[in-house]
């Protein structure tokens, strides 16, 4: 009975769509980066200037020679990149105290007194890394642009994010279309070093490994609208807490217009089939009305095949590879 149970398995194995199952397999999903994707709006002053783009070119080289467990090289940013950085962390700072959800607003001091996080400095990832590890689990790794929703969220199921280290082009600091080191580390950071907050995140990935394509694009849109554009109450007020509109002045703007207005409540059912606009304001936007929290959990296994996924088995907080058990 064993052999049948482990050849079941094996043949369970070959059916799923390929995913990454020990950590260091994430260095063939970093490598499969969409550059200047065609959804995205070509209008901005990034895909335009040739020294930009030559500069990109440059962090695109470093992400891709980046292997697992190495420290994140640091980079010396110029003085026109660190100006940039310096207009976007000084007009955020003033919108947060009033608009950031709490564990976003516990966890930016430390990140200041840890990472540094100053106007006058851009910090680097291998500090914010290794100071995640220890309060979460989770570790970055760079990455040169975007990555397919299944590459991407294959990354939290071992508890590593993805990363992008360049930064947005000067001319527009207050809106870009992609992530950058702005968004990452201003928009994510302080909620990945949140415990609870860590955990759904490694919930997602999880629930991601070897899915269908239906429910992978299911898993990214609820990611989508929690995780980069969610809203949530926190003594009856509406905070932000997507890491879209942490980054990001002009989408904070347009929150704060809509503010008034009835926002729909977040029910990942109906979320899930609703379209991920990234580079409109006029998306919906939908408001999380419990409380930030996610069970935690000791023995990892993760998923119902009879909902569409696999059931995955991994060790919490340390999470470096994964068994698959059964699958629909
Ligand atoms: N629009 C965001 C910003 O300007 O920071 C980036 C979104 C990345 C998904
Ligand atoms: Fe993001």
């Amino acid at each position: 009975p064993r052999q049948g149970r482990m050849l079941r398995r094996q043949m369970t194995m070959e059916r799923l769509p390929w995913f990454p199952r020990r950590i260091q397999d994430l260095d063939k999903v970093s490598r499969r980066v969409i550059m200047y994707g065609s959804e995205l709006d070509a209008d901005h002053p990034g895909f335009k200037d040739v020294e930009y783009r030559k500069r990109r070119m440059w962090f695109a080289d470093l992400a891709y020679n980046y292997r697992q467990g190495e420290p994140i090289p640091r980079i010396e940013y110029t003085a026109e990149e660190t100006r940039t950085w310096a207009a976007v962390y000084k007009e955020l700072s003033s919108l947060y105290q009033k608009h950031a959800c709490r564990e976003f607003l516990e966890n930016l001091p430390q990140l200041q007194k840890f990472c540094g996080y100053r106007e006058d400095n851009i910090p680097q990832l291998e500090d914010i890394s290794r100071y995640l590890k220890d309060r979460t689990g989770f570790v970055l790794r760079p990455v040169a642009g975007y990555l397919s929703a299944r590459d991407f969220l294959s990354g939290l199921a071992f508890r590593v994010f993805h990363c992008t280290q360049y930064i947005r082009h000067g001319a527009d600091p207050f809106y870009t279309p992609e992530p950058d080191c702005c968004h990452e580390i201003l928009g994510h950071m302080p909620l990945l070093a949140d415990p609870s907050f860590a955990q759904f995140s490694q919930e997602i990935g999880l629930a991601s490994l070897g899915a269908s394509d239906e429910e992978v694009q299911k898993l990214a849109t609820c990611y989508f609208f929690t995780i980069e554009f969610g809203l949530c109450k926190q003594e009856g007020e509406m905070k932000v807490y997507g890491a879209g509109l942490l980054s990001c002045v002009d989408e904070f703007r347009f929150v704060n217009e809509r503010q008034s207005r009835d926002r729909n409540s977040f029910d990942p059912r109906t979320v899930s089939k609703e379209e991920c606009l990234v580079t409109t304001y006029s998306k919906s936007l939908f408001l999380h009305a419990g409380a930030l929290r996610t069970p935690q959990r000791k023995n990892g296994v993760r998923q119902d095949p009879s909902a569409g996924h696999s059931t995955v088995r991994y060790n919490t907080r340390t999470t470096q590879s994964v068994e698959v058990l059964d699958s629909p």
